[in-house]
C-alpha cells in the first residue's frame, strides 16, 4: 500500500475523563444528563469515569505497547470554553497539550473529534442547544480555538461524532443528552449540526492550518430482507435516511431527495450560501460502524427488532420495517454481529460518494462479564475484530474501496452512555474502584491484528 493506513482505538472525553470539575471546567448536558435521577442505569455519571484526566500517560503507554499508529480522543469543549462561548480556559487546553504531546513522543497520530455529544450547558441553558443556529456560531469559534492551539501538532480532525445519535437520540427519543421527546426536532437538530461542521471547515481551511478535516457518521447496516424491488427500496432508504442524511449535504451541499419527498416542510432548508457553504465541505468520510439488520416495507413474520428502536423512532418516516436472522450472535448491547455487512456498507459509501477517503473511526462490541477474570478472557470479542477487520480488508483489498484507516472503539472500558458502566467495550479491563487497567485478550489478538497488517503494507 502506498498510502499509511492508521490502525488506532478510539474513545471519547466525556466516556473516560472524569475529572468533571477539575481545572475550571464547565458542565455539559452530559453532566446535567447522568445526574438527572432516572436516566442512567444504576444512576452512573461520568464524574470519575477512567480517571483518564489523570491517569492519561499510563493509557498512552498502553498505546504505544499495542503498537497502533494512531489514536481518536474528543475534546470537552465545557474544558476549552466552560460556558461555550466566554473565556478561554488555558488549563484546558494545557490538558489536551500534555495529551498530545505525551502521543507525539510515542509516535501515535493524534485524530481528534471537536465534539463528541458532551455541549457545554450554557448554551443548553440559553439557546436549546442544537435547536439555534447561534450554537453553531458558537461552535465555529470553539473549533478555531482549538485549531490556534493544537492545529500545529494534530493534522487529522473530526467536527462531529454521530450527528445522528445527537438528533434522534437526543431531540427524538430523548434517550440521550437533551433529552427532548420529538418528531420534528430530530432534522432542526441536525440541521444546525451541519451548518456548525461547513463553519467549522470553513475557519479550518480559511486559516490555511496543515492536514485534513472531516466528520464520523454512524451507520448499521441494512440488507433487503427479500430480493423485491419493495426491500431493496426500503433497505436503500433506510440508509439514506440513516447516513446520507448527515453526509450528502457535507459532499453534495443537500440532503437525500427521498427525506424531502416523505418530510416536505419538516425537513428545514438551506440557502444557497448554506448549500455553498456545505458542499465539499470534507475532506474524509468517517465511519463509526456496529451492527446490521434486515430492512423490508412490511413487517415481516420473523421481526425480532423493534424496527422503532434501530430507525431511533423514525420509522414511519422511512417506511422500514427491521428484523434479523436468528443465527446471528448478539452482544451483550443486544447488536447483532455480521461482518459481512460491513464489507457492504463500506462498499455503499464508496459507490454513493465516489472516491473519497473513507476512516472506520470506531467498531467493537461490548461482551458481558461478572468478574475481571471473566472480563478479560473475552475470546468473543477477538472474534469479532478477527471478523470485522477481514471484512474491513476484503473491502480494501478485493473491492478497492479507500478504506484509510480503522479504530477500535474502545481502548478501555468506559462509561457507556444511558448505559452506564455495565456495558463494557474495552479491549482493556478497568477496575473502576481502583483505577487499575489489565489488557484483555482482545487487546493481543487485535495487537496480532495490527502488527500482521503492518508488516505487509
Ligand atoms: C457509538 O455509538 C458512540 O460513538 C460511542 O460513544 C459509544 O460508546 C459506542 O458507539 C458504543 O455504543 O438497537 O440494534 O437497532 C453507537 C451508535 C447507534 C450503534 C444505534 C447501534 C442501534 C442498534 N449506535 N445502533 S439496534
Amino acid at each position: 500500500m502506498s498510502t499509511e493506513f492508521h490502525w488506532g482505538t478510539a474513545t471519547a472525553s466525556y466516556q473516560i475523563e472524569g475529572a468533571w470539575l477539575k481545572d475550571g471546567k464547565g458542565l455539559s448536558i452530559w453532566d446535567a444528563f447522568s445526574h438527572t435521577p432516572g436516566k442512567i442505569h444504576k444512576g452512573d455519571t461520568g464524574d470519575t469515569a477512567c480517571d483518564h484526566y489523570h491517569l492519561y500517560e499510563k493509557d498512552v503507554e498502553m498505546m504505544a505497547e499495542l503498537g497502533i499508529t494512531s489514536y481518536r480522543f474528543s475534546i470537552a469543549w465545557s474544558r476549552i470554553i466552560p460556558d461555550g462561548k466566554g473565556e478561554i480556559n488555558p488549563e484546558g487546553i494545557a490538558f489536551y497539550n500534555r495529551l498530545i504531546d505525551c502521543l507525539l513522543a510515542k509516535g501515535i497520530t493524534p485524530f481528534v473529534t471537536l465534539y463528541h455529544w458532551d455541549l457545554p450547558l450554557t448554551l443548553q441553558l440559553e439557546n436549546d442547544g442544537w435547536l439555534s443556529e447561534q450554537t453553531s456560531e458558537h461552535f465555529r469559534r470553539y473549533a478555531k480555538t482549538c485549531f490556534d492551539a493544537f492545529g500545529d501538532r494534530v493534522q487529522h480532525w473530526i467536527t462531529f461524532n454521530e450527528n445522528w445519535c445527537t438528533a434522534v437520540l437526543g431531540y427524538g427519543t430523548g434517550n440521550f443528552a437533551p433529552g427532548r421527546k420529538s418528531n420534528d426536532e430530530p432534522y432542526i437538530a441536525a440541521h444546525n449540526l451541519l451548518l456548525a461542521h461547513g463553519m467549522a471547515v470553513q475557519e479550518f481551511r480559511e486559516g490555511g492550518y496543515p492536514g485534513q478535516i472531516g466528520i464520523s457518521n454512524n451507520c448499521d447496516w441494512r440488507e433487503p430482507l427479500t430480493d423485491s424491488k419493495e426491500d431493496r427500496n426500503a433497505a436503500q432508504e433506510s440508509i439514506e435516511f440513516f447516513f446520507a442524511w448527515l453526509t450528502d449535504p457535507v459532499i453534495f451541499g443537500d440532503y437525500p431527495a427521498i427525506m424531502r419527498e416523505r418530510l416536505g416542510d419538516r425537513l428545514p432548508t438551506f440557502t444557497q450560501s448554506q448549500k455553498a457553504l456545505l458542499k465539499g465541505s470534507t475532506d474524509f468520510i468517517g465511519l463509526n460502524h456496529y451492527t446490521t439488520h434486515y430492512a423490508s416495507r412490511t413487517p415481516s413474520e420473523e421481526s425480532s427488532v423493534d424496527a422503532k428502536d434501530g430507525n431511533g423512532g423514525m420509522s414511519d418516516d422511512q417506511q422500514v420495517s427491521l428484523s434479523s436472522d436468528p443465527d446471528w450472535q448478539r452482544t451483550s448491547m443486544g447488536w447483532y454481529v455480521v461482518p459481512w455487512g460491513f464489507r457492504k456498507m463500506l462498499n455503499w459509501i464508496h459507490d454513493r460518494y465516489a472516491n473519497y477517503p473513507i476512516y472506520v473511526t470506531e467498531n467493537g462490541c461490548s461482551v458481558e462479564a461478572d468478574s475481571r477474570e471473566a472480563a478479560v478472557d473475552d475470546e468473543f470479542r477477538a472474534n469479532f475484530l478477527r471478523g470485522y477487520t477481514d471484512a474491513l480488508k476484503q473491502a480494501r483489498d478485493v473491492d478497492g474501496v479507500p478504506v484509510r484507516g480503522y479504530f477500535c472503539w474502545s481502548l478501555m472500558d468506559n462509561f457507556e452512555w444511558t448505559r452506564g458502566y455495565d456495558m463494557r467495550f474495552g479491549i482493556v479491563y478497568v477496575d473502576f474502584e481502583s483505577m487499575e487497567r489489565t489488557p484483555k485478550a482482545s487487546y493481543h489478538a487485535y495487537r496480532e491484528i495490527v502488527a500482521a497488517d503492518r508488516a505487509i503494507s
